[in-house]
């Protein structure tokens, strides 16, 4: 009878635990940051650093996105601040997005400066990590396009 019991208890326990882990992947999922139309925009001066351009939209949790990395080039968030008349470029520690939010990173607005890429394309593209306060990595393919070409190549209107 003890043993029964004790078995009992032991599956009892196993589903509580999948319980717990489907129950988990759920809440994941439903908190899952979306990053779209990353693009990676040419200077038009051979060597100087590119430009980076996407969409970053959080789920039902708050993110905070504190560095984007690239293989063989080093990438800072950067946000521009008016200084007198002039647009300066000012590097960011981190970019916060709300739960159910949207940021741009945008051509006029925050970009990723992208220094020491090596030679690359228009139409080629470029794999990003996008890394969270959280731990979290996301994985993204970014297309090149050339320089003054138009930020996100699919015409979404608004931008
Ligand atoms: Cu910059």
């Amino acid at each position: 009878m003890v043993r029964i019991f004790g078995w009992l208890a032991c599956v009892g326990a196993l589903a509580l635990l999948i319980l717990a882990m489907t129950t988990g992947t759920r809440v994941a999922a439903a908190n899952a940051v979306r990053i779209d139309h990353a693009t990676v925009r040419l200077s038009p001066i051979p060597g100087r650093p590119a430009a980076g351009y996407f969409n970053i939209t959080a789920g039902s949790a708050a993110v905070e996105l504190t560095g984007v990395v690239a293989a063989h080039a080093r990438v800072e968030l950067h946000g521009m601040s008016m200084a007198g008349n002039v647009m300066r470029m000012n590097r960011l520690p981190s970019v916060r997005v709300a739960a159910g939010g949207t940021v741009r990173f945008a051509p006029g607005g925050s970009h990723l400066m992208i220094f020491d890429l090596p030679a690359t394309a228009s139409g080629a593209t470029i794999p990003l990590t996008f890394a969270f306060a959280d731990g979290t990595r996301v994985d993204v393919t970014a297309s090149v396009v050339a320089a003054g070409a138009e930020a996100t190549p699919m015409a979404h209107g608004a931008h």
